[in-house]
């Protein structure tokens, strides 16, 4: 039987599947809708499209204007890394 942990990593990975489909690649698009439909406790809804695009340009590395799993991760700890401080903060008092 897989660990928490070990089942949180398997979510990632079929979420993100979820939405790069057949491609294994994320379109601008796809983050957006990723990020408002399974991130949005978390992280303020994507509303505005320079916001996305400053993000889509930071995440994709390669600069193939598409996302690949491995460009993918760095946000997913980034968002996992503001959610650890919130809850450090929370917990402070
Ligand atoms: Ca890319």
């Amino acid at each position: 039987m897989s660990s928490d942990l070990e089942n949180a990593m398997i979510t990632i990975v079929k979420i993100f599947h979820k939405y790069s489909g057949n491609k294994c690649k994320l379109k601008k698009v796809d983050l957006k809708d990723l990020m408002n439909n399974e991130m949005s406790q978390f992280i303020l809804k994507i509303q505005d499209k320079d916001t996305l695009d400053m993000l889509f340009y930071d995440l994709d590395e390669n600069g193939d204007r598409e996302i690949d799993f491995q460009e993918f991760i760095p946000l997913i700890a980034m968002v996992t890394s503001a959610c650890h401080d919130l809850f450090m903060m929370e917990h402070d008092h």
